[in-house]
């Protein structure tokens, strides 16, 4: 049987780039999941405090990204879907998993690399080094390893930027394993049939929660006029017609990858077929089809949102069951980690 996990940040509504990226290919995963399989899905508030947030809206976002994963069709009878700061196990876990990491191996993460450009050019100031960022951002990583440990997962569908992390969290396990006993199994990437998202203003870059620029990234809840007016504003080229190039027309090609994830047509082959269908036509043509099919695909989700963003007892309720049900199957491989590495 499988054990399935996977997280999301509660940082904000989740965008176009979650929902391709993560959120439908969980929902498929558990369509497709036989009966002994578990999937745990988890909203990883420590995680998201790695970044400063303002208390008042982390508390509104952490329950509007369970009403998220609600939404997309995750169903709590079928998934266990849960806060992972209410499962204490995860910050356990993690921490004796960070006495068994090597920094080397967490100063190698890109994500860590990204972090420190990202406050240098916040501070026009290409001096400042690691030792001013929090070390919560260091070793979010291994947090992230136990999140997936913590369950013995075998399967991690997430998008490719986490790529590295799950690497990290094999890595870790494997160590584990050969310190003290075999207990992990390791954790598997799952790929997402969809690349990478980019952001509609600098496609350059990833669409993301936190970028301060709103018209860069769909959300869940975006009216279908927020939707044309942001597709509509997205950053293409002048070339003439249509071509999936990434490195030189990094917006029209970002467009082709909306297109054919909204439409279903997978993977790489899907877009260059999609690419194929468009060359000869402008980015108005290009752009109005996308429109029409982002539109299409978010309907129904952002209707449920609306309705489930209210329904704080119905919410409450689904935490407290997912938390219930995560703290349990944690509990026994607890145990195991605590009786091998001598705290008992
Ligand atoms: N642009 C993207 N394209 C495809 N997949 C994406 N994911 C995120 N951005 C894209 C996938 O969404 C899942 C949850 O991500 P997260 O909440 O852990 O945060 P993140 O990866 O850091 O994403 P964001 O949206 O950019 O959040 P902030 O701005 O808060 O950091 C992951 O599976 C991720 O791969």
């Amino acid at each position: 049987a499988r054990i399935v996990f996977s997280g999301i940040q509660p940082t904000g509504i989740p965008h176009l780039g979650n929902f391709l990226g993560a959120l439908q290919n969980w929902t498929k995963l558990q369509q497709k999941a036989h009966r002994e399989d578990a999937l745990l899905f988890a909203i990883v508030g420590w995680h998201s405090l790695t970044l400063p947030q303002n208390p008042q809206a982390l508390q509104v976002a952490r329950r509007e990204m369970l009403a998220a994963l609600l939404a997309v069709g995750l169903d709590p009878k079928r998934s266990i879907i849960f806060h992972q700061d209410e499962n204490p196990h995860h910050t356990e876990l993690a921490w004796i998993l960070n006495c068994i990491t090597p920094m080397g191996k967490l100063l190698r993460m890109t994500t860590w690399k990204a972090r420190l450009a990202v406050a240098q050019n916040a501070r026009h100031d290409s001096e400042v080094d690691e030792s001013e960022l929090n070390a919560g951002l260091f070793t979010y990583p291994v947090l992230q390893a136990a999140d997936i440990l913590a369950y013995r997962a075998t399967h991690v569908p997430v998008g490719e930027d986490q790529k590295q992390h799950l690497e990290l969290a094999r890595d870790i396990a494997g160590i584990f394993n050969r310190t003290f006993k075999p207990l992990f199994p390791l954790p598997r990437y799952v790929a997402t049939p969809t690349r990478r998202i980019a952001s509609l203003k600098s496609p350059g870059t990833k669409m993301s929660k936190s970028s301060p620029d709103l018209a860069s990234r769909i959300l869940l809840t975006d009216t279908d006029a927020q939707i044309k007016s942001k597709i509509r504003g997205a950053i293409t080229d002048s070339i003439q017609g249509i071509t999936y190039d990434p490195l030189h027309r990094p917006g029209a090609s970002n467009l082709l990858t909306i297109l054919a994830a909204c439409t279903g047509a997978e993977g790489a082959e899907g877009v260059a077929e999609m690419a194929k269908r468009y060359e000869d036509k402008g980015h108005g043509e290009l752009k109005a089809d996308v429109t029409e099919a982002v539109m299409e695909l978010m309907r129904q989700p952002r209707s449920e949102f609306e309705r489930l963003r209210g329904e704080i007892g119905y919410l409450a309720e689904v935490a407290r069951d997912g938390a219930v049900r995560a703290r349990e199957r944690s509990e026994v491989t607890m145990r195991e980690v605590r009786k091998l590495v001598g705290l008992v």
